[in-house]
């Protein structure tokens, strides 16, 4: 359970998240902004409340790990990194630039904080997996946290992963589906591409324990994650029911909120909706 105050710290968190990844994109011609905008409420949970982390010392043995396996999302994840301390928070200004550590997908080998070089839709689904497996192996408790797209379960690899991780009974793996119901070049939820019908019945078909929630709602993501980790016996999955480009009202739900820029004058109007609602939280 969050008290008032652990509410509203997360959902300012989050907001603060969003802010950043705005202006971290509006220096470069183009980047993900849809989808980084959808997760931002669901990585605050994680960092503010859930995960066992340490800023000052990133790779801490006993932490928890994280896996944007939707890693195109990177500036999501860059933005909850430094607005947590590990790295400072005007380094996000050099997002794609040349030379950067903060290139446009996530890279371990590159940013301080980020656990698994990710980008190739599905292959961090397996190595989220594979790192589950090998705690498991050394007896430790880590939790590995997973975040994958909708569009990404379109990828067979997920499915593979999914059929391992419940023979290995892997229940320290959660996963999160962001259904925020856009891919690159269609909708996730009807016939323009794949269409991914009752995704909670394909995970507990596969032996998983699927949970629904609105992925906007921290208290209920929170709650989710709560008996995630009381779940016992096989791996978890926690579908969001989110929106493509959440806060920017311009951009929300919207198949072109995959990857855009922000020019000068979106930007003040993305900041000055997202400062908004921050003031009403
Ligand atoms: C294996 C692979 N194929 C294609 C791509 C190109 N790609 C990048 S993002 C994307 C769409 C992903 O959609 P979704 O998972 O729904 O992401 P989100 O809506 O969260 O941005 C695609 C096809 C990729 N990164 N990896
Ligand atoms: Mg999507």
């Amino acid at each position: 359970m969050l008290d008032e105050t652990q509410k509203k710290e997360i959902k300012r968190f989050s907001k603060k998240a969003q802010m950043e990844i705005v202006k971290m994109i509006s220096h470069i011609p183009a980047g993900h902004i849809g989808g980084s905008l959808s997760i931002t409420d669901l990585l605050s949970v994680l960092y503010n409340k859930q995960m066992k982390i340490n800023p000052k010392n990133p790779k801490w043995e006993e932490r928890d790990w994280l896996v944007l396996s939707k890693g195109h999302c990177g500036p999501a994840l860059y933005a909850t990194l430094a607005l947590k301390g590990y790295f400072p928070v005007e380094q996000l200004e050099t997002l794609n630039a040349p030379g950067t550590d903060l290139p446009s997908h996530a890279d371990r080998n590159h940013t301080v904080g980020i656990d698994m070089t990710t980008g190739s839709l599905g292959q961090g689904a397996s190595t989220a997996a594979g790192v589950a497996a090998g705690m498991k192996m050394d007896k430790k408790n880590n939790k590995v946290y997973l975040i994958l797209g909708d569009g990404e379960l379109n990828e067979g690899q997920v499915w593979e992963m999914a059929m391992m991780a419940n023979t290995k009974k892997l229940d320290n793996l959660i996963a999160f589906v962001d259904f925020n119901k856009h891919q690159i070049d269609g909708r996730t939820d009807n016939d323009d591409v794949c269409n991914l019908g009752d995704i909670c019945a394909k995970f507990t078909a596969f032996g998983w324990y699927a949970q629904r929630v609105d992925g906007h709602d921290v208290e209920a993501i929170d709650q989710a994650i709560e008996e995630a980790k009381a779940h016992t016996g096989s791996p978890s999955v926690v579908v969001l029911d989110t929106v493509k480009g959440h806060g920017w009202s311009k951009i929300e739900n919207t198949a072109g909120s995959h990857s855009r820029g922000v020019s000068p004058e979106e930007l003040e109007e993305a900041l000055g909706e997202m400062q908004a609602a921050m003031d009403e939280i």
